[in-house]
């Protein structure tokens, strides 16, 4: 268009080539927005307006005010932090750093397992972007945010249409001085198998590279075997390992012998062992009483010298309890969310926190009206998201009898209403509990506790019970992630698992007991950018590539929809999830410093053929998309 823009300028039609017009004639640089591009958009604020958000029930477009966002100061750079500790200092200088502090450090979960928790990880990069800034400035303080990783990664690309690299690049720029943080799931990376070595190495590689800090490492089933090789990538970029142990059972409770305080401390030093720079206790259920922790802590840090970092989910009610406890144990640092985004499923609140300790020595380094001020700005953003909420409304102590993760109640609550029911609910979480002891007591966390859930959900739905499952077993088939798990692909549970019930399971079929990625062949990455590059005709980059190793179906969908919608991550989050209301106009700025102004003047009559066209202005120019009504 600028040639085209040139050629019809009238000095260059008569010949007179000096092209300093060009210096003089701004409306050169101005080009007509391509049709393409504004019609992809209207075609997607249709889609949704017509036939609503998949996955919720359609409802009207509510009126929100916009969310207040923290004013920053536009004159004074951002306090350094942990982040140029890290760069200057390297790993161990950052260890080292942590060990001297007096002060209990805190990481925030809010751009991550916050949202994870609380609303099915749907929060959007725009919103999580916006607050960016604003956390750099008013919190430099904190140990870390956790921003990246855990389900991010996947309902980035499945649900939000949005590319989770990208996010990772602009949090990056507009958070300089705090170190990033991201959960990892050992061999099964971001996703929900195990994956062959090469592809671990290769994330891990590029995450660092770009930006990743801080890696939580976990496996599954506390298998420490599954957790080297990503340990090991770790330590190679430079990075920080930080060794996760899941804490499950009770340490106090003598009648649930097999996780004990022995069992811990023997999994710590195995990590040391490995490297690990610091170790995280993952209690990803929230299942760490207060004297517990003062216990656990305790006894870890006289067994292994590494900074220990705490992570719970505060379903019970009892995680300020718990911290407290754990804080004059000596942990190092612990994991909290910001006020309006914690609680319940999620972390603790760093608000509430900081007035438990308040006066005390190891009260964080915090200032509570900038907390007051994040807080405004995430209450506001999480109405956007009310449809995603549990419908939890209170503590919910039930947690210490069925041991679900803080992200799975929700999710196990829809997977149970859609295969019907979610009149049995009760049912399932009672039998999530039996088949936990059924398994062998076991560690549930992302994928083994969604192979829990899966058996839970099966054997309510066949009106099955333990010794039915034993005496039938050879002639049910059972769900494929329950096979995998007793085949051995998710890694060894603590004492093997129970082998009468593994040989109904398997048929006949022999496990592996060996580590899986010693027997998955490397993906050949070479092959895998071409059929990527046929596939979908796009010009494939690392992160593409590594997109489409973990989860080709998903990163097929989403070049598709980016095919067909465009870039829609440029929507504001009301007109994202339920589109636009009859006559009203919106902003829409696509690239910086370009807008489109879009309104939508009526939706026709439904034609015979299940069509409808839905009549929009765009930058004041009429424009009709037609879009098929799927109700
Ligand atoms: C995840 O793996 O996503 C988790 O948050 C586990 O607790
Ligand atoms: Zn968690």
């Amino acid at each position: 268009p600028f040639l085209i823009n040139v050629m019809q300028h009238e000095r260059f039609i008569t010949g007179k080539y000096d092209t300093s017009f060009l210096d003089s004639a701004p409306e050169l640089f101005s080009f007509p927005e391509s049709k393409d591009r504004g019609t992809k958009m209207l075609t997607y604020i249709g889609t949704v307006t017509v036939n609503g958000f998949p996955g919720i029930e359609k409802a009207k477009k509510p009126v929100e005010p916009d969310p207040r966002i923290p004013a920053i100061p536009v004159d004074h750079p951002v306090s350094p932090g942990t982040k140029q500790i890290l760069d200057e200092q390297g790993a161990d200088g950052l260890v080292d750093w942590v060990r001297k502090q007096d002060k209990v450090l805190i990481t925030d979960t809010t751009f991550r397992d916050a949202h994870q928790s609380l609303l099915a990880t749907r929060i959007r990069s725009r919103d999580l972007l916006q607050a960016a800034e604003p956390t750099a400035h008013l919190l430099p303080e904190l140990f870390s945010v956790e921003m990246w990783g855990g389900a991010t990664f996947d309902v980035a690309y499945r649900f939000l249409k949005e590319d989770p690299w990208d996010r990772l690049d602009q949090m990056r720029e507009k958070m300089p001085n705090i170190l990033f943080q991201m959960l990892f799931r050992g061999s099964n990376a971001v996703g929900y198998k195990n994956y062959p070595d090469n592809v671990i190495k290769a994330f891990i590689r590029e995450s660092a590279h770009s930006g990743i800090d801080v890696f939580r490492i976990f496996d599954s089933l506390n298998w420490v075997k599954g957790m080297e090789v990503a340990i090991d990538s770790v330590r190679q970029t430079g990075k920080i390992a930080e060794a996760a142990i899941c804490y499950t059972g009770d340490i106090n409770d003598p009648e649930r012998p097999k996780y004990h305080m022995g069992y811990y401390k023997d999994m710590a030093r195995e990590l040391q062992a490995l490297g690990a720079h610091m170790l995280a206790i993952k209690d990803m259920a929230g299942l760490l009483k207060p004297e517990a922790a003062y216990r656990l802590i305790s006894e870890l840090k006289e067994t292994v010298d590494l900074p220990i970092h705490l992570h719970m989910h505060d379903t019970s009610g009892n995680g300020i309890l718990t911290y407290v406890k754990a804080i004059e144990a000596g942990v190092d640092i612990i994991d909290t969310a910001l006020g309006s985004m914690a609680g319940l499923t999620s972390q603790p609140s760093l608000n509430t926190l900081y007035y438990a300790l308040e006066g005390t020595d190891k009260a964080p380094e915090i200032d509570i009206d900038s907390l007051e001020k994040l807080s405004y700005y995430w209450e506001d953003v999480r109405k956007y998201y009310r449809d995603f909420e549990s419908g939890m409304l209170a503590p919910h102590t039930e947690v210490y009898k069925h041991e679900m993760p803080g992200g799975q109640y929700s999710n196990l609550q829809q997977q149970a209403k859609a295969v019907g029911l979610g009149g049995r609910w009760e049912e399932v979480k009672d039998m999530y509990s039996r088949v936990n002891h059924m398994f062998g007591d076991i560690v549930k966390v992302t994928p083994s506790s969604k192979v829990v859930g899966d058996m839970a959900l099966f054997m309510v739905q066949n009106d099955l019970d333990e010794a039915a499952v034993l005496e039938r077993g050879m002639s049910i088939d059972f769900p494929d992630s329950v096979i995998e798990l007793f085949e051995g692909y998710l890694g060894q549970p603590n004492g093997g698992f129970p082998e009468e019930l593994q040989r109904v399971i398997l048929k006949g079929r022999e496990p592996i007991t060996v580590r899986p990625g010693e027997l998955l062949e490397d993906v050949d990455f070479g092959q895998l950018k071409k059929d990527l590059a046929e596939e979908t005709g796009i010009k494939v980059s690392t992160r593409d590539l590594i997109a489409y190793a973990l989860y080709p179906k998903v990163f097929e969908d989403y070049i598709a929809t980016m095919n067909q919608f465009g870039d829609i991550s440029v929507l504001d989050t009301p007109t994202f999830v339920h589109g636009m209301r009859l006559g009203e106009e919106i902003e829409v700025e696509i690239e910086t410093g370009k807008t489109l102004i879009v309104k939508l003047v009526s939706i026709g009559q439904p034609q015979p053929d299940g069509t409808r066209v839905v009549y929009f202005e765009l930058n004041g120019q009429p424009r009709e998309v037609v879009i098929k009504d799927e109700n």
